[in-house]
């Protein structure tokens, strides 16, 4: 009987010793997949679990990626895209199937939008039953659907193929104008095995992924010369400006010119809102008086309104310059008479080459009228940023935002809402780049919490997330993952008790609330301080404040419930002319 045992036991352990040597010498989908986006230096995932992808985003924590949970695939989805558009890297996004892919489908949608690289990695379930539509767990055709949404979508059936895959994915991201990438991996490829060996060598770290592509020297001339002929010049940078990160460059361009300059949104801070050359605070007359217009990383959309009508000061015609890596661009939407296609940085150093050291400065009565204009409308506005007034109006409490983001001009803000967008982006002066995250060029809700995640994971600094009470809520409960992650943000919620404005009714005189008002005095510090973080209450710019400065210094997750008055907003801010009107509409 002992013979037997130990002869048995001695198998045994004979067998474990095969299994594991096996285990060696194989690899699988899994961990192929994990080294293919380690080799090529991701270092975060962003995600949410659940079958067939749990164990990849252990496997990836395991082996030192950082994975970073949420409670919704769309926001972790947001976070990705702006993780994309701090590093130039793809921030990659991992989602379950059907109803997380569609969750995280939006989010990529948005990216390749605003063209953030991205990469959305979903599993999906059996092809064979998929294809013959057999009804099998979170069916759907995952790829078909993904591909009119993001710039490429690509399948993975082999585990050999992953290397591949992966390297296309990260190529198709970030080359020319970055965009979201679809990656669709089936369940069955994951307990796929193969020689490790060969698993190895079929992975490859992509050479240059995002080329540099240098503009024709005849196209640097051509917009040389419309620039010099210009008696009104303006620069306007846009986003695309911001993430080439050709920082140094692009602000020696505007010095050298003199010209003034106007920052899209999330070109704010390239140059400080408080340089002299600045034109924001006199947006509408640059934009109406310019003769000569030059586009950098910037496009012609509805917010530039198209580069014509009113806004642009016609019937005067004008003459744009524009700077893109997509030659689709030019002409999209008026005449471009000196397209120069390339990355930014290339492009901006062959112009700053072809200026010299001799350019000429604009002419001085444009540079005076601009500079009247906008010390006109900034002393106009100063009086209302000063006001401690209780209930807080909008500028009041930016106003105090305003001044903290003066003395912390490394942190991160990131802001939606209406008003709570549209007054924040003219009041908050922003003094480095890539440092204002918004809701881009769809104007999207919902960005908030997983932008803000994603800025304090990628960067280690502070975060300041300005909300609208009503875009808070379409990503709030993320609060949660900021509190598991102790992550260093401070969510400030403008509670004017609605959308827009919390005073409206119901017109039927129905006892349902009126469609844009929320609960009145809702206390939305209490969600943070349920998952542990701190939670504030204010009522006036003094108290908000400090309470902001307060929270900043501990790096504590933090929200603090700023109190609006309800009456201050205006229907969608500062895009009211948006809204559709009919004649019949009133009776
Ligand atoms: C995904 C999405 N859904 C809906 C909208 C329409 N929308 C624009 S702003 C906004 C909310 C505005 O309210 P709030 O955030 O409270 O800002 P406020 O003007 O009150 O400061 C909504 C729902 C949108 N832009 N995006
Ligand atoms: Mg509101």
């Amino acid at each position: 009987m002992a013979d037997a045992a130990t002869k048995a036991k001695g198998e045994a352990v004979g067998g474990d010793a095969q299994a594991s040597k096996a285990e060696r010498d194989l690899t699988d989908g899994f961990h192929l997949v994990i080294d293919a986006l380690k080799l090529n230096g991701i270092t975060t995932i962003y995600g949410v679990p659940g079958i067939p992808i749990t164990d990849l985003g252990r496997m990836a924590q395991a082996a030192g990626l950082r994975v970073i949970s949420f409670r919704h695939e769309q926001n972790a989805g947001n976070a990705a895209a702006i993780a994309g558009f701090l590093t130039k890297k793809p921030g990659v996004c991992l989602t379950v199937s059907a109803p997380g892919f569609l969750n995280g489908l939006t989010a990529l949608a948005n990216a390749t939008t605003n063209c953030f690289p991205m990469i959305l990695i979903s599993g999906s379930s059996e092809r064979e039953i998929v294809d013959l539509q057999q009804g099998d767990y979170e069916e759907m055709d995952q790829l078909a659907i993904a591909k009119p949404l993001c710039k490429a979508a690509f399948r993975v059936l082999h585990a050999a193929d992953i290397g591949i895959g992966v390297a296309r994915a990260i190529r198709a991201a970030v080359s020319g104008r970055p965009g979201g990438v679809y990656l669709d991996l089936p369940a069955k490829l994951f307990a796929q095995v193969m020689d490790a060996e060969a698993g190895a060598q079929s992975l490859l770290k992509v050479v240059d992924p995002a080329p540099a592509q240098i503009p024709a020297p005849a196209a640097v001339k051509r917009a040389l010369d419309v620039l010099k002929s210009a008696k009104r010049p303006l620069i306007i940078l846009g986003k695309g400006a911001a993430y080439a990160q050709a920082d140094d460059d692009v602000r020696a361009l505007v010095e050298q010119s003199g010209i003034p300059f106007l920052p899209m949104s999330m070109a704010k801070g390239l140059l400080p809102d408080t340089h002299p050359q600045s034109a924001a605070a006199a947006r509408s007359t640059v934009l109406k008086d310019a003769d000569v217009v030059m586009l950098i990383g910037a496009r012609l959309n509805w917010l530039l309104s198209h580069g014509k009508g009113k806004t642009w000061g016609e019937p005067h015609s004008k003459k744009f310059i524009q700077i893109d890596i997509e030659p689709k661009e030019m002409d999209s939407n008026v005449e471009i008479v000196a397209p120069v296609v390339g990355d930014i940085g290339s492009c901006v150093s062959a112009l700053r080459d072809g200026m010299g050291g001799k350019w000429p400065a604009p002419p001085a009565a444009w540079i005076d009228a601009v500079k009247v204009k906008k010390d006109e409308n900034v002393a106009k506005m100063s009086a209302r940023l000063m006001k401690n007034s209780a209930p807080m109006d909008f500028h009041s409490a930016l106003g105090a935002l305003r001044a903290v983001i003066k003395e912390r001009p490394d942190a991160i803000l990131v802001n939606e809402g209406a008003n709570t967008l549209d007054l924040a982006r003219g009041v908050i002066d922003m003094y480095q780049p890539r440092k204002r995250l918004d809701v881009g060029t769809w104007g999207v809700m919902g960005i908030g919490m997983g932008y803000a995640i994603a800025a304090a994971v990628e960067t280690g600094k502070p975060v300041l997330a300005v909300e609208g009470d009503s875009a808070f809520g379409f990503s709030g409960m993320e609060v949660e993952t900021i509190c598991r992650y102790n992550l260093p943000i401070c969510v400030v919620v403008f509670n004017n008790n609605g959308i827009y404005r919390g005073v409206n009714v119901n017109p039927s005189g129905g006892a349902d609330p009126a469609t844009t008002v929320f609960v009145k005095d809702a206390r939305y510090d209490k969600m943070m301080e349920a998952f542990g973080g701190v939670g504030m209450h204010v009522t006036t710019p003094d108290e908000l404040g400090r309470a902001v400065n307060k929270a900043m210094d501990s790096g504590k997750p933090t929200l603090i419930n700023a109190v609006i008055d309800p009456a201050a907003g205006s229907e969608s801010g500062n895009i009211g002319n948006l809204n559709p009107q009919s004649v019949v509409r009133k009776k």
